[in-house]
C-alpha cells in the first residue's frame, strides 16, 4: 500500500539524516540549531526521490549506503538552508515552519544565518568525504563528481538561488518576458497575461524544480543511468517543481497554518505575483494537473518499473500539505 511505502521510505530517511548530522556541542549552539532545522519534520520528498531514482538504476544496496546515502543527507540540508534563510527577516520574515518557531525565532538571527550557511558546508563535507571510504573504481568517482556538480550548480546562483533573487527582488515588467512554456497553449487560460505568467513560471522553475531536477538526476548518475535517462529525468524534475510550487500557492491562499505548519496568505500580505493569485484557483489547479502529466510522461519514458515514483508524483496534485 503506497502510504506505509511512503511511511517507512521516510523513516528510512530520517535515520540516515540522524545518524549523519552532527550532535557535537563544542561550538555554541551552531549543532543544536542545525539538527533543529533539519530534523524537525519534513516531508522528505527530495530525499526520497534521489533514493528511488538511484533504485531505479542500480539495486547494489552496498553501494546505495556508500554514494546515495551521502547524497541524501546532503540534499536535505541544502533544503533545510533555503527554508531556514527564507524565513529570515530580510527575506520572508515567517515565525513558523513544519509547525514549529523558525529556526532564527528559536535560536536567533545570527544564529539563523549561521545555521543555514552551516548546513549548506555540511552538505558539501558529506558528498567530499564520499571520496574517503576506499572508493578506487574510477567509475564511481566520476558519478560523484558528476553528481556533486550537478547539485551544486542546481542549488547555485544560476538555480535555486536565483530563482529567490528573481522572486524577492525583480517585479515583472516587458523588458524581463521569457520565452518558451508552449505548453501553456494546452489550456485556456482565457485573458491572463500570459508573459508575466511565463515570467512567474520561469521564477518557480529556478528556485523549486531546480532541487527536484538535483533529486532525481543525482540519483540517476549516482546509479550508473545513461545520459538520455539523466535528461529525461530533469525534465520530468522541471515538471513536477512546476506542478509542486503552483499547488504551494493554492495552498497558502486555501489551506490553514495548522494543517500546512506554517503561516497561510504570505503571498497576498506580500504582494506577491503567484500563478495562484494572478489566475484563479480553478485554472492553477489545471496547470497542476498539466505539469504532473507531463512529469509522469517523461518518468514513463525511461521504460523502468517506477512505480512508487509515480505514484508518489500523483499524489502530490491533491497534496494537503
Ligand atoms: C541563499 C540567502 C539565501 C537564501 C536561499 C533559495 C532560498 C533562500 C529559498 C528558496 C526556498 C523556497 C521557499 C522554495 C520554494 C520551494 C518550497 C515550496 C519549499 C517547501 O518544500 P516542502 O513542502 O517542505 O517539500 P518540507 O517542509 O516538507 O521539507
Amino acid at each position: 500500500m503506497y502510504s506505509e511505502q511512503l511511511k517507512s521510505k521516510t523513516e528510512h530517511i530520517n535515520n540516515i539524516l540522524t545518524e549523519r548530522i552532527p550532535k557535537d556541542t563544542g561550538f555554541g549552539k551552531i549543532c543544536e540549531a542545525m539538527s533543529y532545522s533539519v530534523l524537525n519534520g519534513g516531508k522528505r520528498l527530495r530525499a526520497i526521490m534521489l533514493l528511488e531514482a538511484f533504485r531505479l538504476f542500480s539495486e547494489d544496496n552496498d553501494l546505495e549506503k556508500l554514494l546515495a546515502e551521502p547524497f541524501v543527507t546532503a540534499i536535505e540540508c541544502i533544503h533545510a538552508y533555503s527554508l531556514v534563510h527564507d524565513d529570515l527577516p530580510a527575506m520572508d520574515n515567517d515565525v513558523l515552519r513544519r509547525g514549529k518557531p523558525t529556526t532564527h525565532v528559536a535560536y536567533g538571527h545570527a544564529m539563523g544565518v549561521l545555521a543555514g550557511d552551516g548546513l549548506l558546508n555540511l552538505a558539501f563535507e558529506k558528498v567530499s568525504s564520499i571520496i574517503d571510504n576506499n572508493l578506487s573504481d574510477p567509475c564511481y568517482i566520476k558519478r560523484v563528481l558528476k553528481a556533486f556538480n550537478i547539485l551544486s550548480t542546481k542549488a547555485g546562483y544560476s538555480g535555486m538561488i536565483g530563482g529567490q533573487v528573481l522572486d524577492s527582488t525583480e517585479k515583472y515588467t516587458d523588458a524581463l518576458k521569457v520565452p518558451g512554456y508552449d505548453e501553456l497553449n494546452e489550456v485556456d487560460l482565457q485573458d491572463a497575461d500570459i508573459d508575466k505568467l511565463k515570467y512567474t513560471l520561469r521564477i518557480y522553475e529556478l528556485k523549486t524544480s531546480q532541487l527536484f531536477e538535483a533529486a532525481l538526476m543525482c540519483g540517476a548518475v549516482l546509479g550508473g543511468a545513461d545520459e538520455a535517462a539523466v535528461f529525461s529525468l530533469e525534465e520530468a524534475g522541471r515538471s513536477l517543481g512546476l506542478a509542486f510550487q503552483i499547488e504551494d500557492d493554492i495552498l497558502d491562499m486555501t489551506s490553514n497554518s495548522e494543517t500546512l505548519g506554517k503561516s497561510v496568505n504570505i503571498d497576498e500580505k506580500n504582494d506577491k505575483d503567484t500563478v495562484a493569485r494572478m489566475l484563479g484557483i480553478n485554472m492553477s489547479e489545471e496547470l497542476v494537473k498539466l505539469y504532473t502529466a507531463k512529469a509522469i510522461n517523461c518518468l514513463s519514458s525511461l521504460g523502468k518499473d517506477a512505480g512508487f515514483l509515480l505514484k508518489l508524483f500523483e499524489s502530490l496534485i491533491f497534496r494537503k500539505l
